[in-house]
Order: C-alpha cells, then sequence, then structure tokens
C-alpha cells in the first residue's frame, strides 16, 4: 500500500490540522496576558516570539473554551493520522547511505526536526492533559519552543513537498480509490521517491482500508474527547477527559480542576476567619468579611469555566460583586487598572494572577461568591473566587485572600 498517494492523503490532513493546532496554540498563549506581568508568564523569555501576543479579549465569553477545546480535540483526533503518515514514510527514515550530499544532509536534518517536532508537541500536549500537568511549570516553555521548532520545520517540508503532493493526489482518483477492494488493490509504480516497494508483497490490506482504520480511529477519539468541551449529554462519553465525566450533581455539579484538599488549602484558611484584603494603587486598603461582602451590591453572570486541558463547562450562573465596584471601595472609582489576585495558598502553581484593566473593567468580571443559586463548594472556590469572561480557567483563581488594583509584580 505504501505510495506517494497514500503518504500524501494524511500529508493533507495534517497540512489543514496543523497550522490551526498552531494558531489555537498561540491563541493559548496569548490568553494568559503574559505582558502584563511575570506571575502570568508560564513561558519566560520568550523573546522575538512573544512578537504577536495582544491584550485578550473579554468577549465573546466562550472565546476560550471554543479555541483550546478545537486545540485540545483536534490534536487527540490527528495522534492516528500522525502515525500513519509516519508509517508510510518509514522505509525514507532508514534510508542508507544517511547522508548523500550536503543539500541531502540538510533535508534530512529538517525530517529530523520535523518528525522529532511533531511526535514532541503531540506527546508533551496529551501527557500534560493526561497526567495533570506532569510538567508543573516546565510544560509551557516545552510545548511553546517546541512549536515554533516544529512549525519552522513544517513550512520547509511543504515549501519542498507540496507540488509533488498536489501532483500525486490528482494521480488517483479517491472515489474510485474507495471503490476498490483488497482484490484490486494493486501497488503504486515505483518513482523517484522510494516509498514503493521494489518488490511489494501481496496486499493485506485496500487503500481504503487503511484510510477506514485511520479514520476509525480518529472518529474513536473524537468521540471520547469532544464530550468534555461540549458537555451536555456528550459529556458522558468523554473517557478521556482527565477530570471524569461525572462532576456530581446540584449547584456546584460542575467539572473541578484541583479540589482544596489537593491544593493544600486547609478548612482554617476559608473558614469563619476568612477575610479579603483590597487594595488600592495609592494604599487605600479595605478589609472585608464574607457578610461584609454578601452586603455589597450583587451582580449575575452566565459564564464558562475552559480550562488549557481541553475540557470546559457550560455557562453556570455565577453571582458576587463586580470587580469594578470592590476597586471604587480603595480608590478607583472609574478606570480602574489591572490586578493582582492572590488566593490563600498564595505559593501555588496557579495561586496568582493578574487580570488586565480590560477584564477588570468587564461588568461581568465578578469576585463571586455564589453559583447557579448556592453558595460556592469548598472545591470551587469557597469563600470567594474570581470569575472572568474569555479567560483559560486558571486565571479564575479560587479561594480568593487578596486583590491588590494596579501592583505589578
Ligand atoms: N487558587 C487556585 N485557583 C485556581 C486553581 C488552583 O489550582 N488554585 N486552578 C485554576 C484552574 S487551572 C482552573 S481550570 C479553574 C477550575 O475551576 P473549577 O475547579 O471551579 O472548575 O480554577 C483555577 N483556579
Ligand atoms: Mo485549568
Amino acid at each position: 500500500m505504501r505510495g506517494l498517494w497514500l503518504t500524501s492523503v494524511f500529508g493533507l490532513v495534517l497540512l489543514l490540522g496543523i497550522p490551526v493546532l498552531f494558531v489555537t496554540g498561540l491563541l493559548s498563549y496569548a490568553a494568559y496576558n503574559p505582558g502584563l506581568s511575570p506571575v502570568n508568564d508560564t513561558t519566560p523569555d520568550k523573546g522575538l516570539l512573544g512578537f504577536y501576543l495582544f491584550s485578550w479579549p473579554t468577549r465573546p465569553s466562550w472565546l476560550y473554551r471554543v479555541t483550546q477545546g478545537v486545540h485540545v480535540t483536534l490534536g487527540i483526533v490527528l495522534v492516528p493520522v500522525l502515525l500513519a503518515k509516519l508509517w508510510s514514510v518509514v522505509p525514507k527514515l532508514f534510508s542508507w547511505p544517511p547522508v548523500r550530499s550536503a543539500g541531502h544532509a540538510l533535508e534530512r536534518l529538517s525530517l529530523l526536526t520535523l518528525v522529532g517536532g511533531g511526535l514532541f508537541e503531540f506527546a508533551t500536549g496529551v501527557l500534560n492533559v493526561q497526567l495533570d500537568y506532569a510538567f508543573p511549570g516546565s510544560f509551557y516553555p516545552l510545548h511553546f519552543y517546541g512549536a515554533w521548532i516544529l512549525m519552522a520545520a513544517f513550512v520547509v517540508h511543504v515549501a519542498l513537498r507540496l507540488p509533488r503532493m498536489v501532483r500525486s493526489l490528482r494521480s488517483r482518483d479517491l472515489r474510485t480509490e474507495l471503490r476498490t477492494p483488497l482484490s484490486g488493490t494493486r501497488p503504486e509504480p515505483p518513482d523517484e521517491t522510494g516509498l514503493v516497494s521494489p518488490r511489494p508483497a501481496a496486499p493485506t490490506m485496500s487503500r481504503r482500508g487503511a484510510l477506514a482504520m485511520v479514520g476509525t480511529g480518529s472518529f474513536a477519539l473524537l468521540v471520547v474527547t469532544a464530550g468534555q468541551s461540549i458537555g451536555g449529554p456528550l459529556r458522558a462519553s468523554a473517557l478521556l477527559a482527565p477530570h471524569g465525566r461525572d462532576p456530581g450533581r446540584g449547584p456546584n455539579g460542575f467539572q473541578i480542576n484541583k479540589t482544596a484538599a489537593a491544593a493544600g488549602v486547609r478548612a482554617r484558611d476559608i473558614g469563619p476567619g476568612w477575610q479579603l484584603v483590597v487594595r488600592g494603587a495609592s494604599g487605600r486598603e479595605a478589609v472585608l468579611t464574607r457578610q461584609q461582602l454578601l452586603r455589597l451590591p450583587h451582580h449575575g453572570a452566565a459564564l464558562p469555566i475552559a480550562c488549557v486541558e481541553g475540557w470546559s463547562t457550560p455557562d453556570q450562573r455565577w453571582e458576587g460583586v463586580r470587580l469594578t465596584d470592590l476597586a471604587a471601595l480603595v480608590g478607583h472609582p472609574d478606570r480602574p487598572p489591572r490586578v493582582l489576585v492572590e488566593s490563600v495558598q498564595r505559593h501555588a502553581a496557579f495561586g496568582r494572577a493578574v487580570l488586565s484593566a480590560r477584564q477588570v473593567r468587564d461588568p461581568r468580571s465578578l469576585l463571586a461568591l455564589r453559583v447557579n443559586g448556592a453558595d460556592l463548594s469548598p472545591d470551587h472556590g469557597y469563600p470567594a473566587r474570581i470569575i472572568v469572561p474569555g479567560a483559560p480557567g486558571v486565571h479564575n483563581t479560587k479561594w480568593v485572600g487578596r486583590l491588590a488594583f494596579g501592583e505589578t509584580v
């Protein structure tokens, strides 16, 4: 079966899919607002590679749900295609002699980068989702730099191979191929690419069989993955969801990233003695108990939680105090600046975040005290948590202890 046509079909799918992964991945990094503060920057020393960064918008509120849902779902769905593509060119990877000329050496090097970079990006992405941040902190730079290296090799590869791919796709008719059973399957004529075996054995599978096998693999992965982002009844089929398929019932019955226990939040940190410290840029401070917070004007917002891991919740009905109202308490009556949010687990990996002025000023950005008509559960951030439209889940800090407007870290 091996030959340029089959390689080109898998190649075409990756040619369409990998740029989508690249763009949604870069968007994910932009969504962290890394330019705002080192607190947000999971990839320090990005240098020139951060040229495209922009302030992440708050509209539409499902923005990160979609970009990151697509990134993770598509990445997982493309795994069988990537493996099939590599299988289809395996003879080339071991061709002998390994280097014939300087030009050939360069080409081999770009292929090594392409294959290595591809395997690396897919492996780190899947491991990060499934092993619950297997490499805390270091995942982001690895995946980010790896993406740029992969894309450089990808662009070179496409530039070199696109004409050949187009020619080969035209050389066989897809519909005819899909009607050809095993008994009618013949090897492609040997060509200069060397993909076709010089002495092909009798086929054990048709080309349509190979396409069906890979397609079924991708479809199966889609079925066990997409539900974690789409939600509703589909969530039950999301067997690969890293945080379980059944988040329980009731107002707080939606996905939990880290439980209070897992985050090391102790009962006394969030008990009756809990207080919120709000600080303004001029140094003005307000200290509020939960009772006092509950007496401030309350507002509602229907917003999702969307995690970098690809899962998300449908809109939840949050209630709490507007960030603009809290800013007004400490000397920012209008146009409040950015805010540093610190949870009671201040020194933990996701215990702090800086929100942009644009995020603070959105009337739907809340310090939420209640969700779906009930108090927040400890695992969802009781006594109070941040909820910001359009932002990645990690910026929706739970167990908030301090808000410092205008503070730069
Ligand atoms: N203090 C604190 N807040 C946190 C986290 C954390 O580990 N500690 N995890 C964040 C991440 S990564 C996500 S996706 C959301 C998940 O919110 P949920 O568990 O209520 O769904 O909380 C965010 N807030
Ligand atoms: Mo997350």
